[in-house]
């Protein structure tokens, strides 16, 4: 009784976090590298809350081409990163 209770109150959890997740947390970064012919950007990033991830350098793909052409190295940014099939990709940029 007590798992099914801990079930029921994880997946509340995660539902309200997916729904609220659709914004994402937005993370301070540097942008690395930009690699055009990849589409990948290396980023000096913060912490990641929601990846559990704690700050590092890495590169990352990009959900639309055009964020490729709103960064250029050195650029201090905010992004939203998010795990896509496995790949860790910046969903939004500001
Ligand atoms: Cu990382």
């Amino acid at each position: 009784m007590q798992t099914i209770k801990l079930i029921a109150t994880a997946l509340v959890l995660s539902v309200g976090f997916a729904a609220s997740g659709m914004a994402g947390t937005f993370t301070k970064g540097i942008v690395k590298k930009v690699d055009p012919k990849s589409g990948k950007v290396t980023i000096i990033h913060e912490e990641l809350v929601d990846l559990d991830m704690p700050a590092m350098t890495m590169v990352f793909r990009l959900a639309e081409d055009g964020m490729l052409e709103q960064l250029e190295a050195g650029q201090d940014i905010e992004f939203v990163a998010e795990r896509i099939k496995g790949k860790l990709t910046v969903t939004e940029l500001r």
